[in-house]
């Protein structure tokens, strides 16, 4: 076959026949001469002409470089490059997100974003619950979510866990977790912890107040779902999944399994690894488009700017890939975690609106007054945003808001 180009510079994508990626591409070559590579490793070409491949494969699956301006190049894959069917993360990850982070033609390479047709999008399904469903099983119809994660993140037993999570309840707030690194040790065995925290979460229902606490039920993908049904016995009222650690296929096979009959709340640690360079490796919104299709109920998207983890504070796509309507999935509720603390509460909702859940570990249990009184400066933090009114305003007849206001200030 005559040498052909993957470059289609005079087209426009095609949204409906292809899967659509924007790269940010770093190089010494001439940008063409770079994207024509890329398109090539990942779809029909490799380093050097091959005499194996004819214009008929080249043609039908060759990916198409249909723009590129300054440093963004968008590729367009045909959907007969993907699998028929299944719905598999794994192999369009490895199409759209694969060799090509280490052509040494290129310096480096990030995955920005990833649009996917209706034909690909059908195989999936996507949240049972989402964030709506997440809001009916709490009964809070417009306030944003409020939740802690159990600190420390390793070390409290399961009577311990419990007791901080009925206390946090106590205290007001709608939701908490295990930490990601959380699973089943042996100072808190997984069985006696769900149970605990069951019997926590219905001592609160019965005192009027509705919580779900997310068991962290990360394993090896061959038991994933088995531990998932096991912990749904023992009482769970939510999962939690480490979705890099364990796969996106781990978040698909919960989600789509008829007998996990709880949300999905799905941490994303490890991520920092491909996504905190802006220059290489993937962005955080094709993570969270991918997360929707698989079925996830909530997702960490980062505190949009304002906490600990160095989230971009521009990288708000993610609130839209999680709520937006351009997707044929339920929403997912987006979490703001990492970080977070009454103060800044304020400014989180400022960039996410009502349709969030903010979590803070360290600024629930660091809490001069402990976990309880920490939960109720964070739930006041909530209530204030909520109804418009500045935290300062509204501390002075909220002590514990006040108290966590004194020791942590309002943005650092
Ligand atoms: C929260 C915490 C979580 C982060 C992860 O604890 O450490 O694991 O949410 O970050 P704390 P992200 O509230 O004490 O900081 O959600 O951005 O992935």
């Amino acid at each position: 076959m005559a040498q052909k180009s993957h470059l289609h510079l005079d087209e426009e994508p095609d949204y409906n026949e292809y899967v659509v990626c924007k790269y940010r591409v770093t190089t010494d070559l001439p940008m063409e001469k770079a994207a024509e590579a890329l398109a090539a490793e990942q779809s029909t070409g490799t380093w050097t002409g091959i005499s194996t491949l004819d214009d008929e494969i080249f043609d039908t699956l060759g990916a198409r470089v249909v723009s590129i301006e300054g440093d963004e190049v968008v590729v367009e894959f045909p959907v007969e490059d993907f699998s028929v069917e299944v719905g598999s993360v794994p192999q369009i990850l490895s199409v759209i997100a694969g060799n090509l982070f280490g052509l040494g033609s290129l310096k480096g390479v990030r995955l920005e974003d990833v649009s996917f047709p209706d034909s690909i999008n059908s195989q999936f399904k996507g949240p049972k619950f989402g964030a709506q469903g997440i809001r009916e099983l709490l009964g809070r119809p417009e306030k944003p979510l409020v939740g802690t994660i159990v600190k420390p993140k390793i070390g409290l037993d399961p009577e311990r866990t419990a007791q901080y999570v009925y206390e946090a309840g106590s205290g007001g707030l709608t939701n908490s977790k295990d930490d990601e690194t959380l699973v089943d040790q042996a100072f808190c065995p997984i069985d006696e912890r769900t149970v605990a925290v069951a019997e926590a979460l219905d001592l609160l229902k019965d005192e009027g107040h509705l919580m779900m606490h997310a068991i962290n039920v990360s394993t090896r993908g061959d038991r994933i779902v088995e531990l998932a049904e096991k912990v749904q016995g023992w009482g769970a009222t939510e999962l939690m999944v480490d979705v890099i650690t364990c796969g996106f296929g781990a978040v698909q096979a919960l989600a789509e399994d008829p007998s996990i009959k709880v949300p999905i709340h799905v941490h994303r640690t490890m991520h920092g690894a491909f996504t905190k360079d802006p220059y290489h490796g993937i962005a955080m919104l094709p993570l969270t488009r991918l997360v929707r299709m698989c079925g996830g109920d909530a997702l960490h998207i980062g505190t949009l700017g304002v906490g600990k983890m160095a989230a971009d504070a521009k990288d708000d796509g993610n609130l839209a890939a999680c709520l937006g309507d351009d997707v044929p999935f339920k929403t997912v509720m987006p979490v703001c975690s990492g970080g977070a603390y009454p103060g800044i509460v304020a400014d989180i909702i400022a960039r996410s609106g009502m349709d969030v859940q903010i979590q803070a570990g360290g600024g629930v249990a660091g809490h001069p007054g402990g976990v309880k009184a920490g939960a109720m400066g964070m739930s006041q933090a909530v209530d204030a945003a909520f109804l418009g009114i500045p935290a300062e305003e509204y501390a002075k007849d909220h002590p514990e808001l006040s108290e966590a206001l004194a020791k942590w200030g309002k943005k650092k």
